[in-house]
C-alpha cells in the first residue's frame, strides 16, 4: 500500500518544474539555483543492458521514491558507504539496508513530512531536530513544493547527515562541462570517482526541456566507443530495479547532465558500533539523541 501511494504522489511532479522556474515567489538567492523534485517515469526508455566494456558499482542500494529523489538519491549513496563499513549511516544492517522501509525514517523523519509536505509548510508544527536526510537536503521547505530540493543543499545533505552519524564526509557540487576546472566535472572525472570506487549523485534533466528536474544515484560508466558514453544509474522509481543507462550529455537532451555532487568519506572506514556512538553522544549532550532513540523503538513496532 505505501509504495503504491508514494509512486501515485510522485507523477504529477513533471508539471511543477516549469511552475517554479517561472515563479516569482522564490528568494532571489535561490531563484537561479537548479532544483529538482522527480519527474515521473515517463522517459525511461533503457538505451541497452550492461555492455562488456561497462564498468559499475554492485553493491549499491536501489531505494523506492520517499519523499523527494534527492534524499532519495542521496541514500543509495550513503547506504553504499553503510555498507562497507561507515555502519551507523543507517539504523539497518546487512541485507536490510537495501530495503527502503527499513531506512525510510532516515531518508525523510516523519516530523520533517509532516511540517513540509504541506504547501505551504505548516505553521502549527515546531521545526523539526535535524536527524535525516531531507532536514540537512531542506526538501518541501517552502518556497518549493512537495518532493523538491534545491542543489545548493545537496553537499550539505551528505556532510550534514554524515556528521550527524558520527562521521566525516566531503561532498561537493560541481557543474558538467567538456572542459577540466575544478569547480566543473567531465567524462574523466566520472570514471575516476568509479574507478575509486565512490558512487555519486548527479541532478539531471529527464525530459530534455533544459531544466533539471531529477536527482539519482550514479554508479557505473560504460564508453561504448562509436556508439557513445553513458552513464549507468538507478531511476529511484522502483524498490529492487538494476542499473539504467543513459548517455552522458548535457541539459536539453534526454537524461541530460547537469550537476553532481561528489562523496568521499575522509579517513578510513570507521566501525561505530551504534550503542557506544549513542553513549557518546548522550556525553556531549546532542540534541538528536532522543530522536535516535524514539525512531528505533518505532521500528520495532512497524517492521517486526
Ligand atoms: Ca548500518
Ligand atoms: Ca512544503
Ligand atoms: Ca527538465
Amino acid at each position: 500500500m505505501r509504495e503504491i501511494k508514494i509512486k501515485l504522489q510522485a507523477y504529477p511532479f513533471a508539471f511543477l518544474a516549469t511552475t517554479l522556474l517561472i515563479g516569482t515567489g522564490n528568494p532571489a538567492s535561490l531563484a537561479s539555483d537548479p532544483i529538482a523534485g522527480c519527474s515521473g517515469p515517463s522517459s525511461t526508455t533503457s538505451i541497452g543492458t550492461n555492455s562488456s566494456t561497462a564498468k559499475f558499482l554492485t553493491s549499491v542500494p536501489a531505494y523506492n521514491w520517499y519523499n523527494g529523489c534527492g534524499p532519495t538519491a542521496a541514500a543509495s549513496v550513503l547506504g553504499y558507504w553503510d555498507l562497507l563499513g561507515y555502519s551507523n549511516i543507517f539504523d539497518a544492517a546487512g541485507d536490510d539496508v537495501y530495503l527502503t522501509p527499513q531506512v525510510q525514517d532516515q531518508i525523510s523523519s516523519p516530523e520533517h513530512n509532516a511540517k513540509y509536505n504541506p504547501t505551504p509548510d505548516n505553521p502549527n508544527l515546531p521545526t523539526p531536530t535535524f536527524t535525516s536526510i531531507a532536514d540537512w537536503f531542506r526538501t518541501s521547505v517552502d518556497p518549493l513544493n512537495f518532493g523538491w530540493s534545491y542543489l545548493s543543499f545537496a553537499d550539505d545533505a551528505f556532510k550534514g547527515y554524515a556528521n550527524f552519524r558520527g562521521y566525516d564526509f566531503d561532498a561537493q557540487n560541481k557543474r558538467f562541462s567538456n572542459q577540466s576546472s575544478e569547480s566543473l566535472f567531465n567524462w574523466d572525472d566520472l570514471v575516476s570517482e568509479i574507478d575509486s570506487n565512490r558512487p555519486l549523485m548527479f541532478l539531471v534533466d529527464t525530459d530534455g526541456n533544459g531544466g533539471t528536474d531529477h536527482f539519482v544515484p550514479v554508479m557505473g560508466y560504460d564508453d561504448r566507443g562509436a556508439e557513445g558514453r553513458f552513464y549507468g544509474l538507478y531511476t529511484t522509481w522502483s524498490e529492487d530495479e538494476t542499473i539504467v543507462w543513459k548517455p552522458f550529455q548535457d541539459l536539453g537532451n534526454s537524461w541530460g547532465v547537469g550537476y553532481a555532487t561528489f562523496v568521499r568519506p575522509l579517513g578510513s572506514p570507521q566501525s561505530v558500533p551504534e550503542p557506544s556512538l549513542e553513549l557518546g553522544l548522550l556525553f556531549f549532550g546532542t540534541v538528536g539523541v532522543v530522536p535516535i532513540i524514539k525512531r528505533k523503538l518505532k521500528s520495532k513496532f512497524r517492521f517486526n
